[in-house]
């Protein structure tokens, strides 16, 4: 993500994200196995970016799904260590490396607003709520770059039918972690703290929205939003608040953290749409990472290819608008 108001970010950051992805294809092409062996001995990427690709808890009893089914998947080295997670800064290796101090347990989620009454519930009641299943998404950037993930999780709605809204609710915010103490990244203001998403009701309790637990088959790291965030394949990665420590169901639209940085840049919507561009960049195209320092770019889907299931959502309203 960027910021609206410093536009002059943008080139350096493009630069050195080529860079960076420049450097791991090469470190790939050169033969070694895993990055972070490779990244070890090439002395490339920081020591605990390479600590950080040690593999996570396994989680027991996951149901396959058919989700996703015969999608490449971005490998796991790549998913944890190519993040977007400002909390933890705003370089995409900084996730992996400077979340070592964060702890995603004990870890209680409060719920509140529009509901019969508020209440808290524990991540290990989170994981019984109901069976958590394996789903392969497509996950589309707004920077225009994409991975296919296979999350671990439980339909949102599974959540939102615990909490029992009132029929006032018609969204639900999402609030993320903002812990100065162990996310470095929320000593600087590049955006207004803590980071809030949301989506509209029908959305949250659409069957395709899951909040995710985990990732092949592991429980999520640090750096992905451990112990739990929300996953929303037909929009924008950035809908995908990380690290949740607060569910409100609310009459009026959220202001999210985004929109406030930059509203002409940030939609509430926030879905996947090849047509409507960025004011800086095209969405028209996007890059898979992982996929070789030569591999072309692939063209976006309506809805990052969800269109079917999702666009019914939407009839009626005019998405250039609503973006
Ligand atoms: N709390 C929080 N959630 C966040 C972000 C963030 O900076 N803070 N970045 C978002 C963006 S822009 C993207 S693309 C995804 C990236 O998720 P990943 O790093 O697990 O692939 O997380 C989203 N969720
Ligand atoms: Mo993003």
């Amino acid at each position: 993500m960027l910021i609206g108001k410093k536009p002059d970010i943008f080139p350096s950051e493009i630069t050195s994200r080529e860079v960076f992805d420049n450097r791991r294809e090469f470190i790939k092409a050169a033969g070694f196995g895993l990055i972070a062996s490779a990244a070890s001995v090439a002395g490339l990427l920081p020591l605990d970016a390479r600590a950080a690709v040690q593999r996570q808890q396994k989680i027991n009893g996951i149901v396959k799904t058919p989700y996703g089914a015969g999608e490449k998947l971005t490998d796991y080295e790549d998913v944890t260590t190519y993040n977007n997670f400002y909390e933890f800064g705003t370089s995409k290796s900084d996730p992996a490396s400077e979340s070592r101090f964060f702890k995603p347990s004990p870890w209680t989620v409060s719920i509140e607003g529009e509901v019969k009454k508020p209440k808290r519930i524990a991540i290990e009641d989170i994981f019984k709520l109901a069976p958590l299943e394996e789903r392969i998404y497509r996950m589309r950037c707004v920077e225009a770059w994409s991975m296919v993930i296979p999350w671990v999780g439980l339909p949102l709605a599974q959540l939102i039918k615990w909490a029992e809204p009132t029929g006032n609710a018609k969204y639900v915010e999402f609030i993320s972690a903002a812990d100065p103490q162990t996310m470095p990244g929320v000593r600087v203001p590049v955006l207004d703290w803590p980071y809030v998403e949301g989506l509209r009701m029908d959305e949250a309790m659409h069957p395709l929205t899951i909040m995710a637990v985990g990732l092949y088959g592991e429980v999520l790291p640090n750096q992905n939003g451990a112990p739990m965030r929300l996953v929303v394949p037909w929009k924008y990665g950035f809908k995908g608040a990380k690290s949740i420590v607060k569910i409100r169901f609310t009459e009026k639209m959220p202001q999210t953290a985004w929109m406030k940085a930059g509203p002409s840049e940030y939609g509430f919507y926030a879905n996947v749409n090849p047509t409507v561009d960025h004011p800086r960049w095209t969405q028209a195209s996007e890059r898979r990472i992982g996929g070789g320092l030569f591999s072309p770019r692939i063209k976006t889907q309506m809805f990052n290819g969800y269109a079917d299931q999702v666009g019914q959502l939407y009839t009626g309203m005019d998405l250039r608008k609503n973006y």
